[in-house]
């Protein structure tokens, strides 16, 4: 179960944030609009949020699920891929200080973006991406190690994030997309396979019994209600032309 969130506010440059997507820019006022109702669907879900104030020097950095892994026994400052979210992580660890007493750090030359690692109970799978190297997974091992967790690598060939494709929805329970579909990795856990047409909707979060999943995929919704999740749909549209989705705006401890 969860209690808390993080979330930021995105900024106005949120328009020059990293993307791949050919979706076109952002609208600032719509992104608000919808922050805010991905805001309302945390506390439905029953957590406290914690809304940081928008940070104009990083126009990705309304993407807080980057740049730390939260797990129940202690908070990594990570050390993000892209050089222009480097700098993001100063803010957020002044902020994990006030809920954590055990932060750790993933250092230069490792590389991860927390976007690569999915929690399942005490194990974290992460995926070595563009932004994740093996050097930071190897760190991160090591830490969750000496916290009596435990971690494992997972190539990516066709996503950004290892959580653009998979979501851990308890009850041994993935929701997977392409790629993910039939990792051997993966192979114990019941899949919820979200078409390729909604591709997108994988990338959908399990909070205290209920699913948080972008609006627009009716499939997913149903495959999801069928296999007995509660789903509440929220509208992410301008956080997707920048190659970001449900998870990616929040921590959840
Ligand atoms: C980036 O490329 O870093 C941002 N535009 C999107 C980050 C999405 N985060 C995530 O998948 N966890």
């Amino acid at each position: 179960m969860f209690s808390k969130a993080i979330v930021r506010k995105p900024s106005k440059s949120m328009v020059k944030g990293l993307t791949s997507a050919s979706l076109g820019k952002p609208d600032y006022a719509r992104a608000l609009i919808q922050h805010a109702e991905y805001v309302k669907a945390l506390v439905q879900c029953g957590l406290e949020v914690k809304t940081l104030a928008a940070d104009e020097q990083f126009p990705d950095s309304t993407f807080v699920e980057d740049v730390a892994l939260l797990t129940p026994d202690c908070a990594i400052i990570t050390n993000p891929g892209a050089e222009s979210r480097k700098g993001e992580t100063l803010a957020i660890q002044k902020v994990i200080q006030t809920f954590y007493t055990d932060i750790e750090k993933i250092e230069a030359p490792g590389t991860m973006d927390a976007g690569d690692v999915m929690m399942v109970g005490r194990h974290f799978y992460i995926g070595l991406s563009g932004r994740t190297n093996q050097k930071g997974a190897r760190q991160l091992i090591a830490i969750l190690e000496k916290y009596e967790l435990s971690g494992s690598t997972i190539e990516l060939n066709n996503v950004l994030h290892l959580k653009t494709g998979a979501a851990y929805l308890e009850n041994n329970t993935l929701a997977v997309c392409g790629e993910f579909v039939s990792k051997q990795e993966f192979e114990g856990f019941t899949k919820i396979v979200i078409p390729g047409s909604e591709s997108y909707a994988a990338n959908c979060v399990w909070i205290n019994d209920r699913v948080i999943l972008p609006a627009g995929h009716p499939q997913s919704c149903e495959l999801l209600k069928q296999a007995g999740y509660e789903v509440i749909e929220v509208d992410v549209s301008e956080f997707e032309k920048l190659d970001g989705g449900i998870s990616c705006l929040s921590l959840r401890f």
